[in-house]
Parts: C-alpha cells; sequence; structure tokens
C-alpha cells in the first residue's frame, strides 16, 4: 500500500487492492435478476448525494442515531472507555464519529473509505477541529474482510461502524465481515478489541419505504448515479434516462430494496457479456436490512462477540451495540 501523501498529522494511504481485483464490476448483471454492487454507488457525487439523503426528513436512521450519540455519549464513552485506535469503517463526511471524538479521546482515529477524495475533504474539517489528533485516512473498501494496512500500527482498535451499513450485507456476509472485525481485534497488539456499531430495526413498512424514496428524490437521484459512475468506470453507456428509482420493502427477507428500473427495451453490451432489458425488467442495486434487537445480539455472537451493552433512541428505531472480541 503506498502512502499517497502527507498532510500535518493526516496520512493517506491508497488500497490499490480492490481495484485490482475486481476486473468485471458488470458481473452481476449476468445473475437473475441482475444485480450491482452497492459499492458502486460511492463515486465522489454518490458520496454527496447520501450526505445530502441523511439530511431528508424522510431519512431517520441518521437522525436516529445522531441522537444516541448526543444523548448518551457519555454513557457510551464510559463503556467503551478512552485512548483506542478509533477506526470509522466507510467514514464518509465523518459527521457520526465527530459526535463521539470529543468524549472518546482516542489516541488515533483511522477513517477507511472507499471514495478516497470525499474522505480526503472530510478529514481536513476534522484535523481543524481537533488539530492535536492523531488523524489517518485510508481509501480502501472492507466489504469483502477488512484487511489490517501493515504499516499501520493497531493499539487497542475501536472498531466504529455507523449508520446501519452492516445492514447492506446479507446476513453471511455480514457474518463474515464482523469475524473479520473480530479477527483484526485479536490480531492487534493487545490481542483484543471493541466494535461499536449502529443498526437499524423493523419498523413499520410506509416510515422505511418513504426513507428510500422521498419526495425531492435525493434517494432515486443517488440510484440513477450508479449507472453514471459504472459508465465512467467501465464505458459502457448506460443512459440514465431509461432507468426510473423503485424502492420497496421485502417482507419476506426484512429488508429494503432499491431497483433500476427499465423504462424501456434496451441492450447493453461489454466485453464479459451483454444484458437485454425490456420495459418494465429491474437490476436490483442495494439491500437494507432491518433487524429485530436480539437477531442482531445474535449475529454479533456468532461472528465472535460478546455483547456488552446496547443503546437506543427514544422510539427504538435504531440500536447502537458495544461489543468486545472478548471479556476483557
Ligand atoms: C449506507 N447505507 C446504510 C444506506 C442504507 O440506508 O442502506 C444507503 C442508502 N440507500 C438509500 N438510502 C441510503
Amino acid at each position: 500500500m503506498p502512502v499517497a501523501g502527507d498532510i500535518a498529522l493526516l496520512r493517506f494511504i491508497e488500497d490499490q487492492r480492490g481495484r485490482r481485483e475486481r476486473s468485471d464490476p458488470l458481473q452481476g448483471l449476468l445473475a437473475t435478476p441482475p444485480r450491482l454492487s452497492p459499492r458502486y454507488f460511492y463515486d465522489s457525487l454518490g458520496s454527496h448525494l447520501f450526505a445530502a439523503i441523511t439530511e431528508l426528513d424522510e431519512y431517520y436512521p441518521t437522525r436516529l442515531e445522531r441522537s444516541i450519540y448526543a444523548g448518551q455519549g457519555e454513557a457510551i464513552a464510559r463503556a467503551t472507555g478512552q485512548g483506542h485506535t478509533m477506526v470509522d469503517l466507510g467514514a464518509g463526511d465523518c459527521v457520526k464519529a465527530e459526535l463521539l471524538l470529543q468524549r472518546l479521546q482516542p489516541a488515533h482515529y483511522v477513517a477507511i473509505d472507499v471514495a478516497g477524495e470525499f474522505l480526503k475533504s472530510s478529514l481536513r474539517r476534522i484535523e481543524a477541529r481537533f488539530p492535536q489528533l492523531k488523524i489517518t485516512g485510508v481509501a480502501a473498501d472492507f466489504s469483502e474482510g477488512l484487511q489490517w494496512p501493515a504499516d499501520l500500527a493497531c493499539r487497542r482498535p475501536l472498531f466504529f461502524y455507523p449508520g446501519s451499513s452492516i445492514g447492506n450485507f446479507s446476513l453471511p456476509d455480514a457474518r463474515a465481515l464482523l469475524r473479520s472485525l473480530w479477527q483484526a481485534c485479536r490480531q492487534s497488539d493487545e490481542g483484543r478489541g471493541d466494535l461499536l456499531i449502529g443498526v437499524d430495526l423493523l419498523k413499520s413498512a410506509a416510515r422505511m419505504q418513504a426513507a428510500y424514496d422521498d419526495a425531492l428524490g435525493v434517494t432515486a437521484s443517488f440510484n440513477l448515479n450508479m449507472l453514471r459512475h459504472l459508465s465512467h468506470l467501465t464505458g459502457v453507456n448506460f443512459d440514465v434516462r431509461k432507468f426510473r428509482h423503485h424502492a420497496q420493502f421485502n417482507p419476506a427477507k426484512g429488508r429494503m430494496e432499491m431497483w433500476l428500473v427499465s423504462k424501456c427495451a434496451q441492450r447493453m453490451d461489454w466485453q464479459g457479456g451483454s444484458l437485454v432489458l425490456n420495459e418494465g425488467d429491474a437490476i436490483l442495486s442495494e439491500c437494507s436490512y432491518k433487524y429485530a434487537p436480539d437477531d442482531f445480539r445474535r449475529l454479533l455472537k456468532s461472528s465472535g462477540f460478546q455483547v456488552v451493552q446496547d443503546w437506543f433512541d427514544a422510539t427504538h428505531g435504531f440500536m447502537v451495540c458495544h461489543a468486545r472480541s472478548d471479556l476483557h
């Protein structure tokens, strides 16, 4: 992993591994139904659109989670302790970590995100607000398991995984990712670590539906932007105007789904294959699993973690869990 640049305490590392290994981002289009990985939402524009989503009235998860950090941050810091290497997974705009930094007083803040440029600008804001804080930015995709940069010390890790991003993984993939975090805790300097993770909980279908299909159409743009991003990445011409956004709750699978629906008959060809879509045919672009608290605690346990404590917002719509790699 080459170091891309030093800005005061801010060190930035680019992970080239993902780019080499994922040669065909369009491979999922050959499946039934055709699908795309939600990782392709997050180019620079996609990251800005996601930041805008978090400001929407309908998108409750961010508001509920922030209310937990704002109202119960002290209790959280008492439970986790201070002085960790705080590893912010999918840091994005770093706003959620910012709510806790004062209380958690980490020895080192490591922010990881696929969208490197967006992360860099977020970290400049953090650096300006916390000039004494040691900060490292890592541009990397950890969705297939976290590979800790070999040259980066990991003393007392506290993995911070907010935003219910764990909901964007199927149950086996979520377990595998959590297991890789558990392993990173075990392989760290002291052989143990903590996890603080935000989880969106099951609630009324209407409320969830509105959160993924807002009146302003920001989520629709976020969804459609994936096609624009993939056009740039692969050279295949996805005409955004020929698709529309669709979101629906799938009660059998306990998840919100986002689809890109073809408005007409069309065909896309690329080196690895081709896709023919008729009007109404749809590409699955994201699943967002919603949990019952006990099911999520069970998932943590089955990944190796010991659940210590959890906190809820006033409506019990969102949960923040603190877990440890072992009972230290
Ligand atoms: C990042 N992730 C947790 C968001 C979610 O709610 O699944 C992404 C998102 N998709 C539509 N709106 C927000």
